[in-house]
């Protein structure tokens, strides 16, 4: 048996070096080369191995001491065959610095060959202090508390390994496997944390607080909630609000529907609505486009298709009225009823919701007074329709009830100037304000 004293080896001209974990306690079993602590200079971080197999007897630094060469760590109680034959007493161990730490470019100051040194253990880590290293990790990151080879790992992945919280191994250090659950974590948060480097909201445990009950997203929804992330990060978007006196066209629209047999579908303003833009896309091709993937062209649609978003247990569909420019206005309060019928049923086919041109999302049936709908890119543009209601109108003698219906035109910037928007809208309402010009 012989009591075997551990010490802090050449590691260079560097002294004060940080003790950021001491691994060990009195009375564990350690194996040669085992990781003993960690230790941190500003450049660079190592682990200590072990010098000795054998059972600690007493340990002399704790995290947060200063130690330089031959400072002594521990002490270990080696049987003659436990204690390396080659290696002296009190021979320190090397700290082994990751060796993958140090960029190929930079060269280790004082990297200790085995020749310049005292015999050194066969499979001995060589001692090596790297010259600063440009890790570009800040100054937090280079505090976490990690070995070497992890926050390489981290780096390679872009990892900024700070934001790691709680490492899982002993006194919270990070492992590589808290490298892979943050990497998964911040995939399954999708798009939350782009290249825009736009920060995760963070993950809150709410039991803490009171009863909860989780509940999977569906399909639609999780679905929904990437295109509308994508759309938001991706768009310029400005919301346009207007409103229109209706009167008249709901006048019309209530002649019509006295009109039909109680079998008949009704007619619901949306489709004077969807009528009177399509009308306005025809005279603003530009509204009836999409912006080419590399921004450089814009696409122009001699077709004109609506999606309508439709409110469903699943969450938000957009079925597609196609070639509305062609259709009256009974033919289309047919298909958007069995179409709308369909989704709340979700009995929709994928080609039920494509080759929109652009997207009406209507909330009139439930309230609200205004709203800022997203575009359903890559079409440039979305009118929301919030509930109309009656208001006194001045008409230059008189306040006057009329029914006045608002209106939010989303579009993409890129492709739509603030002017176009607005005259834009001023078409769209002078149709709605009189439905006559729907025949022009
Ligand atoms: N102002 C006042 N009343 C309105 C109105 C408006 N803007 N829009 C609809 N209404 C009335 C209708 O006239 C109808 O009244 P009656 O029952 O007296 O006939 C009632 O509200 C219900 O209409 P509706 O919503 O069933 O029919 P619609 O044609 O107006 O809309 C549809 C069809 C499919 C768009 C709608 O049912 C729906 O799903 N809306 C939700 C859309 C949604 O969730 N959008 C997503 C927002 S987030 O981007």
């Amino acid at each position: 048996m012989a009591l075997i004293e551990i010490k802090v080896p050449d590691v260079g001209n560097v002294s004060d070096i940080d003790v950021v974990d001491v691994l060990i306690k009195p009375g564990d079993v350690v194996a040669l080369e085992q990781t003993i602590a960690s230790l941190e200079t500003d450049k660079a971080s190592m682990d200590l191995p072990s010098s000795a197999a054998g059972t600690v007897q007493q340990i002399f630094i704790k995290p947060g001491d200063k130690v330089s060469e031959g400072t002594l760590i521990a002490t270990v109680l080696a049987s003659a065959e436990e204690a390396k034959p080659e290696q002296p007493a009190q021979q320190a161990a090397a700290p082994a610095v990751a060796k993958e730490d140090v960029p190929a470019a930079s060269q280790p100051v004082a990297a200790a060959t085995p020749a310049e040194k005292a015999p050194e253990p066969a499979n001995q880590p060589i001692a090596a202090v790297p010259e600063p290293v440009q890790t570009q990790e800040s100054d937090a990151a280079k505090k976490a508390h990690a070995t070497p080879a992890v926050r390489l790992f981290a780096r390679e992945l872009g990892v900024d390994i700070h934001k790691i919280k709680n490492g899982s191994g002993r006194k919270g250090r990070i492992l590589k496997d808290d490298v892979k659950n943050f990497v998964k974590q911040v995939m399954a948060e999708g798009v939350a944390q782009t290249g825009a480097g736009i920060p995760s909201i963070p993950t809150v445990d709410f039991s803490q607080f009171g009863e909860i009950e989780e509940q999977k997203l569906s399909k639609i929804k999780r679905l929904t909630g990437q295109n509308l992330s994508r759309v938001w990060l991706n768009l310029p978007m400005v919301t346009y609000h207007d409103e229109v006196d209706i009167t008249e066209m709901e006048a019309f629209r209530n002649a019509l529907n006295a009109e039909k047999s109680k079998d008949d579908v009704k007619i619901t303003g949306l489709i004077f609505i969807i009528k009177a833009l399509v009308a306005a896309m025809q005279q603003f091709p530009q509204f009836n486009a999409s912006l080419s993937a590399d921004g450089e062209k814009l696409i122009f649609k001699k077709y004109f298709n609506i999606g309508i978003a439709v409110d469903t247990p699943n969450g938000l569909v957009v079925p597609v009225l196609r070639n509305v420019n062609n259709k009256g206005v009974n033919e289309l309060s047919a298909e958007l009823a069995e179409k709308s019928s369909k989704a709340r049923l979700g009995k929709l086919m994928p080609a039920d919701m494509q080759g929109g041109c652009m997207t009406i999302s209507s909330l009139g049936g439930i309230g609200g007074t205004a709203f800022t709908p997203i575009v359903n890119a890559p079409e440039v543009a979305i009118l929301g329709v919030t509930r109309a209601k009656m208001q006194p109108v001045w008409n230059g003698k008189e306040f006057m009830p009329r029914l006045m219906l608002p209106l939010d035109l989303t579009y993409d910037h890129r492709v739509i100037d603030g002017a176009e928007g607005a005259r834009f809208m001023a078409a769209v309402t002078q149709n709605l304000r009189d439905i006559r010009r729907l025949l022009l």
